[in-house]
């Protein structure tokens, strides 16, 4: 029987557009699956990828956006699979799980179970994160925290559906011991092993509070749980199911990363073994990636977008950046300056550089006539002929790495033999011997020409759009094509246009003030451009934030109480900032609209009723403290031009030459922002009314607004 290969990714929240970690996975598997086309022929191989859309974060991401849900999924899955498209990926099906094929396939597999009884009812009582739709036990919680998203779970109690887990912590582990290679690399097995080992509790399969999804088919109240539904997306998209020759008779490779190995290696397979269907052959788990050795976070600001890559290296600097960065499997971190400078110095200066003076050669001293291919003589390996030299190397850069997952390998072996043509170039001093002794140079043209052939032919699955043309450089079996750019130039000012430089700050805290319950959560972040205008976006967030506020709770709120005491207790006459727009709300039913900037930061100002500090980072004279004042201080308080004095033992936030923020009321004139902002210091103030887990939530909304409606970006923690 002929081999067939099923590969599949994760399929893809929507709440937010692909980042280059999706777009890692993503090729990696387009990769794999190109590479066995080539070998086993493009019709026993399937590549599947698509979206995971019955979730609350996509119900929420809608509103969030003022859209209904369907239109809103419409427009993102379409959004997540042209992005694939553009990058240049060849998948064979793109599944929503949204789709009719796939709400019957769960509901034929959820009753299969049921009727196996594996599946019960019961009720649950437990800690739900949202964000990564699973359910904690409290010893997992970093600080009280989901370790993922830093943010409390929500205490959830229900009726549920379980499945029972439990029994098939034996099988799995009988499973695992029989098939040594159903979970690579090996230290995601040891994990994975420990985890079952360590006993395994039936979990809850259904929801009854959720709004959207796919209904139990014995219980229409119950919506099936996310990831139960999100799983059987890999046999809904294959008519007939199981029965389908991509899964019967294929090997079935999933490539995920190692966040959800535990759902696809512990979960899935008890899933499929108490459904009676064969397991798939193997599940890869692949590392992380980190931008700048920090997590890629929208709150951040730091998420790299693959096509923004895409459009400007092209999609085989996208694909080949990524996947030789490191080794598939371990994690690793990206950034932009090292992008390019791979960019540069692989694919400009080594592929398209090689390419280039090969062929420009050739055409100019032998008029485009190609010598015989020679085994190179630099070349120290196993000896044969040309011939064999081309198939050893082909055999070594691709089938030996990409039949055990190597893309890391595959791209250096490449590389390696660009830089060993381009010694052999080097040493020869081709284009001198050319015009001294064009019979010897012809032998080495022939060596070179050794080389662009197996190059050329290893591309067509690593860089598969720049193979094309590698191939019509190469031209027939006699004459060489026309040279082209294989890699243009990139300027570098273009990308870096967003990175100018910015000063950074320094903050501290009195500690007697900390005593107090004063406290502070600040950053820095870089907006493009400030405009006085409200984008529509922004607007639907605002109306469904404030139409979520209780606006007296809000003015009466413990924080407000806490400041306004001390306002009186230091005899200054002051307003906290979100009273004065809480007044404005419950007056008008609107906030101002100031500019993005500052509307973005009120929104979140009067839905945690905190007071922000936002400044003009380069007009700050040095760090900035928060201290008690000695009296002495400059103080010109903001739409004033008149100098304020102030008492003695206030506290206000000082930077080296005046104060910055009188208590928490009243900022400066001198550091305001202004249309032409670009670097924003922000902090949130707080006291001995709230916690620094309270503060740094309202501090994360208000970055998540700046980042979300003001394109901020570069976004850095300060405190
Ligand atoms: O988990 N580095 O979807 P998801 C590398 N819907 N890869 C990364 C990454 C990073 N920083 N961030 C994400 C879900 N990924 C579920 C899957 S499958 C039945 C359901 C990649 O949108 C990585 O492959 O959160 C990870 O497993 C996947 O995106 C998670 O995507």
């Amino acid at each position: 029987m002929i081999q067939k290969k099923y590969f599949t990714t994760p399929i893809y929240y929507v709440n937010d557009v692909p980042h280059i970690g999706h777009a890692y996975c993503t090729l990696a598997t387009d990769t794999l699956a190109r590479y066995w086309r080539n070998k086993i022929g493009p019709d026993n191989v399937k590549f599947l990828t698509g979206t995971d859309e019955n979730s609350q974060k996509t119900v929420d991401a809608a509103a969030k956006h003022g859209k209904e849900i369907y239109a809103y999924l419409d427009e993102m899955a379409e959004n997540w699979k042209t992005t694939w498209e553009q990058c240049g990926l060849q998948f064979d099906d793109f599944i929503r799980t949204t789709e009719g094929r796939h709400h019957d396939k769960v509901a034929e597999m959820f009753q299969r179970i049921y009727d196996k009884g594996d599946i019960y009812k019961g009720s649950y009582k437990g800690l739900y994160c949202t964000g990564c739709e699973t359910f904690y036990k409290e010893s997992e919680l970093v600080d009280g925290n989901c370790p993922d998203h830093k943010k409390p779970p929500m205490e959830l109690e229900e009726e549920n559906y379980f499945f029972r887990l439990s029994k098939y912590e034996k099988p799995l582990l009988e499973y695992y011991q029989k098939n040594p290679e159903f979970l690579v690399p090996e230290s995601r097995k040891n994990e994975i092993l420990s985890f079952i080992q360590s006993g395994l509790e039936d979990i809850s399969v259904s929801r009854e509070t959720a709004e959207f999804g796919i209904s139990l088919p014995m219980d229409e109240k119950h919506k099936v749980y996310v990831w139960f539904d999100a799983l059987i997306n890999y046999l809904s998209a294959l008519p007939d199911g199981e029965n389908n020759e991509f899964w019967k008779d294929a090997d079935v490779t999933h490539i995920v990363g190692k966040d959800i190995t535990r759902f696809h290696c512990v979960i899935w397979p008890a899933m499929l073994m108490s459904a009676g269907i064969k397991l798939p052959d193997q599940v890869f788990g692949h590392g992380y990636f980190t931008v700048d050795g920090t997590k890629m976070s929208k709150s951040l600001g730091n998420v790299v977008n693959p096509l923004d890559l895409s459009k400007k290296f092209g999609n085989d600097a996208l694909r080949s950046g990524l996947l030789s960065s490191f080794t598939f499997g371990s994690d690793g971190d990206f950034s932009v300056e090292r992008f390019h400078d791979f960019y540069d110095s692989r694919l400009a200066g080594g592929i398209g550089n090689l390419f280039n003076r090969v062929i420009v050669l050739i055409n100019k001293f032998l008029d485009g006539n190609k010598p015989e291919i020679q085994r190179p003589r630099n070349y120290t390996g196993r000896s044969g002929s040309a011939e064999e030299f081309v198939d050893f190397q082909l055999h070594e850069g691709l089938f030996v790495n990409l039949e055990s997952y190597q893309l890391y390998s595959a791209y250096n072996h490449l590389f390696e033999l660009v830089d060993k043509a381009n010694e052999l170039m080097n040493e020869t001093e081709v284009w001198k011997l050319v015009k001294e002794d064009e019979e010897k140079a012809k032998i080495v043209f022939g060596e070179l020409l050794a080389y662009l052939e197996v190059i050329m032919l290893i591309s067509c699955t690593l860089l598969p759009e720049t193979a094309g043309k590698m191939q019509q450089m190469l031209g027939d079996e006699k004459k060489a094509g026309k040279a082209q750019i294989l890699f243009p130039q990139v300027d570098r000012t273009v990308v870096e246009e967003k990175e100018t430089p910015r000063s950074t700050v320094k903050f501290t805290v009195n500690p007697k003030l900390i005593e107090q319950g004063y406290q502070v959560k600040a950053a820095l972040i870089t907006i493009p451009k400030i405009s006085k205008k409200q984008s529509k976006p922004f607007r639907a967030h605002a109306t469904e934030v404030l139409g979520n506020l209780d606006i007296d709770a809000a003015l009466n709120a413990e924080i407000i109480q806490v400041a306004n005491k001390s306002y009186a207790d230091a005899e200054v006459d002051g307003k906290h900032p979100a009273v004065h727009l809480l007044e404005i709300l419950k007056k008008s039913g609107k906030l101002p609209n100031i500019n993005n900037v500052v509307d973005a930061y009120n929104l979140a100002s009067v839905d945690y009723q905190i007071s922000f500090g936002v400044h003009d980072i380069e007009k700050i004279d040095g760090d900035v403290k928060l201290d008690f004042t000695t009296g002495s201080e400059d103080y010109t308080p903001l739409g004033s031009k008149e100098k304020v004095k102030v008492n003695k033992d206030e506290y206000a936030f000082m930077d080296g030459s005046q104060i910055l923020c009188r208590m928490d009321c009243k900022q400066c004139e001198k550091t305001k922002i202004t249309m032409q902002t670009k670097h924003i210091l922000i902090y949130a103030q707080g006291n001995s009314a709230v916690d620094a887990l309270y503060l740094e939530n309202g501090l994360d909304e208000a970055i998540e607004n700046l980042v979300e409606y003001c394109g901020g970006g570069h976004v850095e923690r300060v405190i």
